[in-house]
């Protein structure tokens, strides 16, 4: 049994009820195996640890390593000339309908392999390693076939044996209706969204299920379809929801229990009330927000009044999202959601876990949880938020079970 302990932290649990930040100066930890045993002060740690080895940290800080809970990582190619057509006036539901968008990213990510796409990923898994993430959700999305969704999944999969870090997946087959079935929607989905399901349920490549309802992708009512065999198969949804115009896609995630809801900027009172009903999580992407320079914010206000917990991911995509920097969005959730820094830092540790399911293992400092801790080079967990193009990480702590 590997037994240590961590001291000379000021630890930011971000457990709940326990003050900002569930901060604790002059902090200590201890280990055993993956699991963290004892958390608190270090004047408090029982006897029978103070022989361990221990190592310190000089006084830094410490928090729950990141989670990104929301990334279409995985994709072929880029799309900086539709930033430019953007910038000469086109919108983003313009360039969709004209078969741009997420359709040609569809196309440069049919043309690689699965090695080819695992070495487009890299870069930007590594960068997000370097900002202390432990826990990444990847999408599949721009395959829109049965085996090229498959494949999406599958080099998803194979990231997470190449790097420290926890992938979860995400079937998004329901993502755009591919050229090929252009005004057939719903034979897409019979014919390639569901038996695809089915198949990479079979191969053990799906955690949740996932779709955009959206004008310019897929109705509620065709979402619901999904989500039935989603539930047939045991399987947790999510959605995104209300990015562009309001569907009452949430109301319709929430009615299957969803885990999140993702984006919601024209989320409405009732769309609320459903989610705070189903306790699914509010997933906020400010990085899709300053991208395509939307103007209305998500109805932050409403979330927190109502209780509704609040995540932020980096949407990390080649579209609307090419962002691979977790501590940039949380800066972004401060400056342009007016989460507080508390509420940021929440939104990629403990919310961000809930939003995966995974809260009983990771996302905050606590007996029980997984050894996945960042430790930062700053005093304050606010410095986390406020700072623009700074990476202050020290070290990524991940035990991976011996
Ligand atoms: N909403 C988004 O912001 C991304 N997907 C989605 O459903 C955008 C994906 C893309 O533009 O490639
Ligand atoms: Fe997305």
């Amino acid at each position: 049994m590997a037994r240590k302990t961590i001291t000379g932290i000021r630890l930011a649990t971000m457990e709940l009820n326990m003050g900002p930040y569930g901060l604790v100066d002059r902090g200590a930890v201890a280990v055993e195996d993956d699991r963290i045993v004892w958390a608190g002060q270090e004047k408090d740690l029982p006897a029978e640890w103070r022989k361990a080895e221990a190592e310190d940290f000089d006084g830094r800080l410490a928090t729950p390593a990141l989670v990104d809970c929301h990334t279409h990582l995985v994709f072929g190619g880029n799309r900086a000339r539709e930033f430019e057509m953007r910038l000469e006036g086109a919108s983003y539901e313009e360039i969709a309908r004209a078969g741009g968008g997420i359709v040609s990213t569809v196309s440069a990510t049919r043309d690689l392999d699965e090695n080819q796409l695992v070495q487009a990923a890299l870069p930007r898994l590594d960068a997000l390693i370097a900002e202390g993430v432990a826990t990444i959700e990847i999408k599949s999305g721009y395959g829109l076939t049965i085996e090229d969704e498959l494949k999406m999944l599958r080099t998803a999969r194979r990231l997470g044996t190449m790097r420290q870090i926890r992938v979860v997946t995400s079937y998004l087959a329901a993502h755009a209706v591919p050229a090929e079935y252009k005004s057939h929607a719903d034979a897409y989905i019979d014919e390639v969204v569901l038996p695809g399901l089915e198949a990479a349920r079979e191969e053990g490549l799906v955690d949740a299920v996932d779709g955009f309802c959206e004008g310019i992708a897929f109705s509620p009512e065709q979402m619901a379809r999904v989500f039935d065999r989603a539930r047939s198969l045991g399987l947790p949804v999510k959605l995104h929801a209300e990015q562009l115009s309001n569907l009452d896609g949430a109301k319709l995630a929430a009615s299957y229990g969803a885990l999140s809801a993702d984006h919601l900027e024209y989320l409405d009172e009732e769309g609320v009330a459903a989610m705070t009903k189903s306790g699914t999580v509010a997933v906020l992407l400010p990085g899709a927000f300053y991208t395509l320079r939307e103007k209305q914010a998500p109805p932050v206000a409403a979330l927190r009044e109502a209780g509704v917990p609040i995540a932020i991911a980096t949407d990390c995509n080649p579209g609307s999202s090419p962002l691979a920097s977790l501590l940039l969005t949380i800066n972004m959730a401060s400056t342009l959601f007016r989460l507080t820094p508390e509420e940021a830092l929440a939104g990629v540790t403990r919310n961000a876990a809930r939003a995966l399911g995974l809260h009983r293992e990771i996302g905050t400092i606590a007996p029980g949880k997984r050894v996945e801790i960042a430790i930062w080079d700053v005093e304050h967990p606010a410095e986390l938020a406020y700072r623009i193009g700074f990476n202050p990480l020290h070290r990524r702590m991940v035990e991976a079970v011996s």
